[in-house]
């Protein structure tokens, strides 16, 4: 049977804004309080769904979250009717209120953790929303994600979804962010590769002295028990915590995977020879060839890959075997990169292309190419078994640029998120949105 990879992006949502929300994601910290533009934010991310769409990808779109969140900001003790609720946030905690209207559900390589239905034991695919413990802004977007994600991939036959694991720093879990999967063909068995920043329970693993670790080994073990995962299919690895320390806030700031195919930098990990060689027997186990391309840092160093977002990208199979790479425009504007990146696709190996895009908007928060897709491998029938309103085609492309443009404004400060009409105006886009993807009722003020 047929097999794909399927990347699910996140719409980016009308309220997105930079609020200097994520200690340990330089770029969050560097561009708070400046003004953004969600209007472009969001034509930024469909263009790309469009071009990858037309290049011959599988292609879908994930829904973006009621912001501002004003049951988050009622749990906290505001009251009154909802305009009143985001009136007196503004007045007495403005960083409550910026949190809760945070667009970072945009960012949907942390919605979850998705396994496959070739690794679980049951054989259906397996989702965990990631419970974002790390982050107030995005610990508060689990339940809807479950909802969205319910929604998509509603056919029980097919999929199993688990709620976020328990809200505590213990288990912090970002989803795929810090998973990686590695098969000789999507619909085969594959090894699932599952990266950690810290150990809450066992001391013997260090752990970055500066910014957080926001994967812990327990979340990722838990993860794949859920998802019925065998021992001989997952590999787990630390993060090296002084990358986490330089802004490596996810392992997909330092690396990505795809096939068989490891991409990383030489100071993503720790103990790396004898995690590349427990992964390349496991692959073997089940027909694979793993290889690896490490970056050395004499070529890019852990700065220059956090300010481009190298690793961020996304590493895609063309149908001739070869690997294609979807880069942001700011690794072209990083010359070491770039010329790394030239003497990669003309050195006659795997990867033979690079293309560049526009996602500034993203950027300046920390979410690269990679970060905007959750990628979810399928067959044919599970591929049958989604949702038809959510995956990418010309018409649906047409549609979504239509609707951003009628209901998103192209420009958003900190005191525009105070404006009780902005509510009004995400409430009535969204309804709109649910329409047209097909989802039914999925957010808070379509439920109660
Ligand atoms: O969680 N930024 C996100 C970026 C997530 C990127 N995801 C991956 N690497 N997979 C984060 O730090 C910034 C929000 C603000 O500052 O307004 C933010 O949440």
């Amino acid at each position: 049977m047929k097999s794909y990879e399927v990347n699910f992006d996140g719409l980016v949502g009308p309220t997105h804004n930079y609020g200097g929300l994520s200690y340990g994601n330089v770029a969050s910290q560097s561009n708070s309080q400046q003004s953004s533009n969600p209007k472009e934010a969001a034509l930024q991310g469909l263009a790309k769904m469009k071009a990858l769409m037309e290049m011959g990808f599988q292609q879908g779109v994930l829904a973006p979250q009621e912001r501002p969140d004003v049951a988050a900001l009622r749990r906290l003790g505001f009251s009154g009717t909802d305009a009143q609720v985001i009136e007196r946030a503004a007045k007495d905690a403005m960083p409550l209120l910026v949190a809760s209207c945070s667009a970072s559900s945009m960012w949907v390589a942390n919605a979850a953790t998705v396994s496959p239905s070739a690794d679980t034991a049951d054989g259906r695919v397996h989702f965990t929303a990631a419970n974002l413990n790390c982050k107030y802004h995005r610990s508060i977007e689990h339940p809807t994600t479950s909802r969205v994600l319910g929604a998509m991939f509603a056919d029980q036959k097919h999929f199993a979804h688990h709620a976020a694991l328990p809200a505590v720093a213990q288990f912090g879990d970002e989803g795929a962010a810090n998973h990686t999967r590695f098969c000789r063909e999507y619909g085969e068995a594959g090894v699932e590769f599952f990266v950690f920043g810290r150990s809450a329970f066992d001391t013997r693993y260090p752990a970055p002295q500066k910014y957080p670790a926001r994967q812990t080994l327990e979340a990722s073990q838990a993860v794949a028990r859920l998802h019925g995962l065998s021992d001989d299919g997952v590999v787990y690895a630390q993060q090296n915590p002084s990358v986490i320390d330089q802004g490596v806030f996810h392992n997909d700031v330092i690396a990505v995977g795809n096939g068989e195919v490891l991409f990383y930098h030489e100071d993503a990990f720790l103990e790396t020879e004898q995690m590349l060689a427990e992964l390349q027997g496991k692959l073997a186990k089940v027909g694979g060839q793993f290889q690896s391309i490490c970056v050395p840092r004499s070529a890019v160093t852990v700065e220059d890959a956090v300010r481009s977002y190298l690793f961020n990208s996304q590493l895609l199979s063309r149908p001739d075997g070869s690997m294609l790479l979807i880069v942001p425009e700011e690794c072209r504007g990083n010359e070491r990169v770039w010329q790394y990146l030239q003497g990669l696709t003309s050195s006659g190996g795997l990867i033979r292309e690079v293309k560049v895009f526009d996602l500034k908007q993203s950027m300046q928060n920390g979410g690269g190419p990679a970060c905007l897709r959750l990628r979810v491998a399928l067959n044919e029938t599970e591929l049958a078994a989604v949702n038809p309103g959510v995956i990418m085609t010309a018409p649906l492309y047409g549609t979504l640029t239509e609707w951003v443009d009628k209901h998103y404004r192209d420009r958003m400060t900190e005191n525009d998120l105070a404006d009780p009409q902005l509510l009004l105006e995400c409430r009535t886009a969204l309804d709109e949105l649910t329409q047209i993807l097909k989802l039914g009722s999925v957010y808070p003020f379509q439920i109660n």
